[in-house]
């Protein structure tokens, strides 16, 4: 297991590589090139300056998250092969500079979806909070708005201001996209990918859909057991494998996480582990909290167990985490309660891994 953790890079970031170098056991940082337009490649010159940037902090570059798929993609409409092309290029590139795995999802229109972004816990802390009638008395165009002015100035993933000016226009092309059609597509781009990344030896690893049901009538496919099984099916190759979200699959009680690790794992399909927690307050309504199991909803010691027991030697980041001690970051993404939660799960690994050699 190697902990690594999301970094967004000098300009879009509040946190720097030296307190992330700082955190005990981490070995590199997530990152990404937040500026590049959806859909077009990622120069080399520009992936080899932010490695050396990573590199001589201390850390290594060894996972991005994510290089986002362009939705003529996930729509399946004619210019998708152009930017499948982009998307070989960007891969070529990566692996170029010693990028091991790429994460990516593959939501219509949304990536991750939340009611508040800044939701005050008993301890005056604050969290991403969801709860799914807020969802439904509003309307895609207002809940931009209001992510855009609640973002302490920093980009959202998946909320670029190029895909927001379109919003409508690609909400109206997906009334002919059901998840038949999705799942489709999707193999379609994976059929075209996969082989580039066995060429160039680059793991794709999808994420799950958060919150892993439908959204505002659009379909939604990476959500359970079953279609994560039908998603690595798609293109029978190891280099077409899954981060598991534990935070994203987990707010839905009947994915049991450490089986869903132990599965696909012993497939040797997970790639990337996210590791947060969730509190399930009712269905369709939770939010986040700190790591710790006994503040949330997932059991993170049966989480680090079951990466354990299959011999993880992939990548684990700890997920979002709370704002404490009066940070200002990004939401979900300040750098104190994340390095917590590293130190937490690193806690874990050691004590399961000194019992188990007992
Ligand atoms: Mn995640």
């Amino acid at each position: 297991m190697k902990m690594v953790f999301r970094w967004f890079g000098s300009n879009d970031d509040s946190i720097t590589l030296e307190q992330i170098r700082q955190i005990p056991g981490m070995t590199g940082v997530v990152s990404a090139l937040q500026d590049i337009p959806v859909g077009e490649v990622w120069p080399l010159d520009r992936i080899m300056a932010l490695k050396k940037e990573v590199n001589v902090a201390g850390l290594e570059l060894e996972v991005i998250e994510s290089v986002n798929v362009h939705e003529d993609i996930k729509l399946g409409l004619p210019e998708r092969d152009r930017y499948i092309e982009n998307y070989k290029e960007t891969i070529k590139n990566l692996s170029k500079a010693g990028v091991k795995v790429i994460c990516y999802n593959f939501m219509p229109v949304f990536d991750w979806l939340r009611s508040d972004l800044a939701y005050e816990l008993e301890d005056g802390s604050n969290v991403l909070y969801y709860n799914e009638e807020a969802i439904k008395g509003t309307d895609p165009v207002s809940l931009v708005e209001e992510y855009q002015s609640g973002s302490k100035g920093f980009s959202l993933p998946g909320w670029e201001p190029e895909r927001l000016a379109e919003l409508k226009r690609i909400m109206e092309l997906y009334k002919d996209v059901d998840e038949e059609k999705l799942f489709e597509n999707l193999k379609y781009f994976l059929e075209n990918i996969i082989p580039v990344c066995e060429e160039y030896d680059v793991k794709m690893a999808i994420h799950p859909d958060d919150p892993p049901w439908s959204i505002f009538g659009l379909p939604r496919i990476i959500t359970n057991k079953e279609n994560l099984e039908r998603m690595v099916k798609l293109v029978d190759s190891p280099y077409n494998g899954l981060t598991l979200c534990t935070g994203s699959l987990g707010v839905n009680p009947d994915n049991d996480i450490p089986e869903l690790i132990r599965y696909f794992g012993k497939m040797g399909r997970v790639h990337f582990g996210h590791i947060r927690n969730i509190k399930i307050i009712s269905p369709g309504h939770f939010h986040e909290v700190s790591h710790l199991s006994s503040d949330g909803s997932l059991d993170v010691f049966e989480i680090m167990k079951a990466y354990y027991d299959i011999g993880f030697e992939g990548y684990i980041r700890p997920d979002h985490g709370r704002m404490i001690w009066g940070e200002e970051a990004r939401p979900g993404y300040g750098l104190y309660d994340r390095a917590l939660g590293a130190t937490y799960l690193n806690g874990l690994w050691e004590a399961i891994n000194k019992i188990s050699a007992k």
